[in-house]
């Protein structure tokens, strides 16, 4: 069996746009049809993103029919251990890759999620503008007593996926910690089950982000992203950002329009501003770029012991 894949980077995150050769998953909502892909395709998920195929950041994106009217496409997105709600990068370099395959123009287009219809701007052939859904904090300034590295306080926020955001990173945010980040955001996580915190309706928190001040002085924020399968974001993540801009916002900290730049670990950049949305809510506008840097085609050998991904 051969798939059609696309894949890109968005601000360094990779993205495979599964074009031709994915499951066929029926009818209904994409909520719906995301959740039969996940108990039904699970060996087609791994396929496509673990080795000897991909690699542990990438992020896949399954275009299907959209069920939500106007929009050019529906979207699935999956990573190394299962299906993510949303994807902010993975949502702009899918904008890339149907403008690489001039099947979008510039200008504004609709795309159908699992957690709702988001709309891309494309600007350019490389640089997009996401609307995501309506992003919230659901609790603030939440204290755990972590192994091995004592208090550390958060806030809970919605973003596309959940996320625990953190300014008590154990050491700075560079690159060269990348390994002692990703050690001490895995304890957080393993910290939040086992004290029962959650989002909303029991939801679990799949993603933990520490932030601080960047090297770089006009920018306000750079992030470490710790992503549900262990990997690290290379981009500023975009759930995450909208997930950062809802506590910025709860906090008072940044009006509807003021634009707030949020830097990765490894110095890519995100922009990003919001309007208010009801109840709370506020409704994230992400701008970054992504960059096609694959065209080919997959290949799942029936004789191959590893046609399904190394588990
Ligand atoms: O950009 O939203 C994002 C994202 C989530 C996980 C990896 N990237």
């Amino acid at each position: 069996m051969t798939l059609h894949v696309i894949d890109s980077h968005t601000e360094g995150e990779p993205t495979r746009v599964v074009l031709e050769g994915g499951p066929d998953l029926g009818n209904g909502s994409l909520a719906e049809r995301a959740q039969r892909f996940a108990a039904r395709h699970d060996a087609f998920r791994r396929a496509v993103i673990n080795e000897p195929r991909g690699f542990d950041a990438l992020v896949g994106a399954l275009l299907c029919p959209p069920s939500e009217p106007d929009c050019v496409t529906g979207v699935i997105f999956f990573n190394n251990v299962g299906n993510l709600g949303m994807c902010g990068h993975a949502t702009i370099g899918t904008a890339a890759t149907l403008a690489h395959l001039g099947r979008i123009a510039p200008g504004q287009h609709r795309f159908d999620t699992p957690v709702g219809v988001v709309t891309v701007d494309l600007k350019s052939p490389n640089e997009v503008t996401v609307e995501n859904v309506a992003s919230y904090r659901h609790r603030r300034a939440v204290c755990l007593d972590v192994p091995g590295l004592g208090q550390v306080t958060g806030d809970v926020a919605w973003g596309g996926n959940w996320f625990f955001l953190s300014p008590d990173a154990p050491c700075p945010l560079e690159h060269t910690h990348i390994g002692q980040l990703t050690e001490a955001a895995s304890r957080v996580r393993r910290t939040l089950v086992e004290n029962g915190v959650t989002g909303a309706d029991g939801a679990e928190i799949d993603h933990v982000e520490f932030f601080g001040p960047s090297p770089t002085p006009e920018v306000p924020s750079r992030n470490f992203v710790l992503c549900p399968g262990g990997a690290y974001d290379r981009s500023p993540c975009g759930t995450g950002t909208s997930a950062k801009l809802a506590c910025l916002a709860a906090e008072g900290r940044l009006a509807p329009g003021e634009v707030w730049v949020q830097e990765s670990i490894i110095g890519s950049r995100y922009e990003a501003h919001y309007t208010p949305g009801t109840e709370g809510a506020i409704i994230p506008k992400v701008t970054g770029r992504a960059y096609v840097c694959a065209d080919t085609r997959l290949i799942r050998h029936p004789d191959d012991p590893f046609a399904d991904g190394i588990v």
